[in-house]
């Protein structure tokens, strides 16, 4: 017995250091402790030998069983410690990888045209002024020349807050902020955000950004108007435009135009291949912006003499504008936050 015992030994020692999974460890238990395991064979077989030797005999295969099942569990616990450390490791760095570029931010494309107008037009003698958001009725209508109860005040449905304080509703009042405060001549752009009680669609937003202009001096006239215009359009759609005016209503104007260039994505043909352009609807015009000869009323509201000074005005839509450059075609793209639409500029 003593033989055999010490022959199983050796054996499960060798099996069980050798097993490199949970599962080869749980085989060899029930092989070797199962029912019908070698280990409980031996113990089966104690009945067979002489009675004077079974106690000694069964001491010895009950020691075999502590120390398989000792055996077992040392391995279980190496192979689960080996497990563990192995899910736990960091792969090698690999050199071959080509490497992660980082995101570095961008100017937003409105930022980016918003900064070349003021270049453009502070190499003309412009200043470029600010005004506040939330404005009073006076310098937001009433000092433009458009009293309570007017029907120009249907177009700039805004949102009002309390006191007779509203969200301005394009950046025209600072026209009357700037002559209240800087002696003449005048020559000012006034870049910024404006906000309309609004349904959204692809070309009105609720809040959208202008740039005003204001020239007020003597002698000013509508010539200066146009080659402004054309000058300042000249450089940010990077090509020679052609521009028209037709008769538009402001009440802070006199006379009023809207502005229109020669369409850049059929250069003014109103054709595109066989077909009418889509863009300008065959016209070869886009209305880009409306403008003017400063009213009389809204020069004595900045305290100018509309006797001795004229000036002229025009109200940007600084979104139409990036969207005419770009051929963008939905305004809600600009404040919708895409990365895919921001990325490509
Ligand atoms: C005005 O706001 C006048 N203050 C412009 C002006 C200034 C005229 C000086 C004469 C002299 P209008 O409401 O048309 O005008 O707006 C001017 C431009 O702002 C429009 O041509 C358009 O490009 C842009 N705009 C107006 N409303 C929205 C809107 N809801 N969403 C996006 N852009 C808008």
């Amino acid at each position: 017995m003593e033989d055999k015992v010490q022959a199983l030994s050796r054996k499960a020692r060798q099996e069980i250091g050798e097993a490199r999974t949970l599962e080869e460890v749980r085989a060899l238990e029930v092989r070797l402790l199962g029912k019908k395991g070698e280990v409980t064979g031996l113990l089966k077989g104690l009945g067979s030998l002489p009675k004077e030797e079974r106690p000694a005999a069964g001491a010895l295969v009950n020691r075999l069983k502590e120390e398989v099942r000792d055996l077992l569990e040392k391995r279980r616990e190496e192979i689960k410690a080996r497990q563990k450390e192995a899910s736990l490791q960091v792969p090698p760095p690999d050199p071959t990888e080509p490497g992660r570029r980082p995101d570095a931010g961008r100017l937003h494309p409105i930022t980016l045209v918003q900064e070349e107008l003021e270049d453009v037009f502070a190499g003309m003698g412009f200043m470029v002024l600010d005004g506040p958001d939330v404005e009073l009725d006076y310098y937001n209508f009433e000092a433009l020349n458009i009293p309570k109860d007017h029907p120009a005040r249907d177009a700039h449905d805004t949102f009002w807050i309390e006191e007779g304080l509203l969200l301005r509703t394009h950046t025209s009042p600072v026209q009357i902020r700037a002559m209240e405060r800087f002696p003449l001549p005048i020559r000012a752009i006034v870049p910024g955000r404006c906000f309309r009680h609004e349904v959204v669609d692809a070309s009105h937003e609720h809040t959208f950004y202008q740039m005003e202009g204001l020239v007020v001096d003597r002698g000013i006239s509508v010539a200066h108007l146009i080659h402004t215009m054309k000058t300042c359009l000249r450089a940010i759609l990077e090509r020679d435009v052609e521009i028209r005016l037709r008769p538009g209503y402001f009440p802070f104007v006199e006379p009023g135009f809207e502005l229109d260039v020669n369409c850049p994505f059929c250069g003014g043909s109103g054709r595109k291949g066989d077909a009418g352009c889509p863009v300008c609807k065959a016209s070869g015009w886009i209305e880009l912006l409306p403008c003017g000869m400063v009213h009389p009323n809204v020069l004595r509201a900045g305290g100018v003499d509309p006797e001795e000074y004229t000036g002229f005005a025009f109200g940007m839509g600084l979104q139409r504008l990036v969207m005419v450059r770009y051929g963008i075609q939905d305004i809600r793209l600009f404040m919708g936050g895409d990365l895919r639409f921001l990325e490509q500029f």
